[in-house]
């Protein structure tokens, strides 16, 4: 049915998509970053309703994006880079404490992208791992390194409830519908390169507007 090829797909694709956020001068493009979010958050769900509470946040950050898009000063959002200078120069953006601009592109854009830190880190540890790993440790150790340092103490814990019930690598790994092992991880090593990229590129970005911190 209609309904289940909607359903099955494979996260080869998903990882293409990062490849798209590259323009030539090295800008993102924000359409195929969010669509690669997209993707990542439609192969979350199909680990099961445990991580919808992850999802939800990364859904509801996704839309505001989507929204800015799509709104009357689309234009300006074309590139992070476009959307960083836009909202800056117009003053769009809360960058000591939340105020009136409590959903900016430029703070809802980070937390996307301290995620993508994670799934760097992730994805990595997925495709040098041996049978026997598990796939919750790699998970809890990339979140410990990387997103953990933002979140408070019950988000940590809710966090690390459910890595627990992570499927085995095996599993994980039908799940991502690539085909056998050492395609996941031919796979895994030509997607990882470009995530990287674009996590590098995003970061210095951040760094260069001292908005690495934004509330
Ligand atoms: C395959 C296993 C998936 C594990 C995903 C690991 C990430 C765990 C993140 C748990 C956080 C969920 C609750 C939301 C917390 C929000 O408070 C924060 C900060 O936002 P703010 O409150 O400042 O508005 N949100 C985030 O840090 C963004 C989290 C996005 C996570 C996306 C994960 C996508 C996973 C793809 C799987 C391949």
């Amino acid at each position: 049915s209609v309904a289940s090829d909607d359903q099955k797909f494979c996260l080869t694709e998903v990882l293409d998509t990062f490849k798209l956020c590259l323009s030539e001068n090295k800008e993102v493009y924000l359409e195929h970053y969010v669509a690669g979010w997209r993707g990542l958050v439609k192969f979350l769900n199909s680990l099961g309703s445990v991580f919808g509470f992850i999802s939800k946040d990364a859904v509801n950050k996704i839309q505001v994006l989507v929204n800015y898009l799509n709104g009357e000063n689309g234009s300006q959002y074309v590139t992070v880079q476009s959307m960083v200078k836009y909202e800056l120069d117009n003053e769009l953006v809360d960058l000591t404490k939340r105020g009136s601009h409590p959903e900016s592109g430029c703070r809802t854009l980070l937390r996307l992208h301290r995620a993508l830190r994670w799934l760097e880190l992730f994805l990595e540890r997925l495709r040098t791992s041996t049978e026997d790993s598990k796939t919750s440790v790699m998970c809890a150790e990339s979140y410990n390194e990387s997103l953990a340092l933002y979140h408070p103490w019950v988000v940590r814990k809710a966090a690390g409830m459910a890595f627990c019930v992570l499927p085995g690598r095996p599993a994980f790994f039908e799940v991502m519908n690539v085909g056998p092992p050492e395609q996941v991880v031919a796979m895994l090593g030509e997607a990882l390169p470009l995530i990287s990229e674009v996590y590098q590129i995003t970061e210095e970005l951040y760094a260069q507007h001292l908005l690495l911190d934004l509330p």
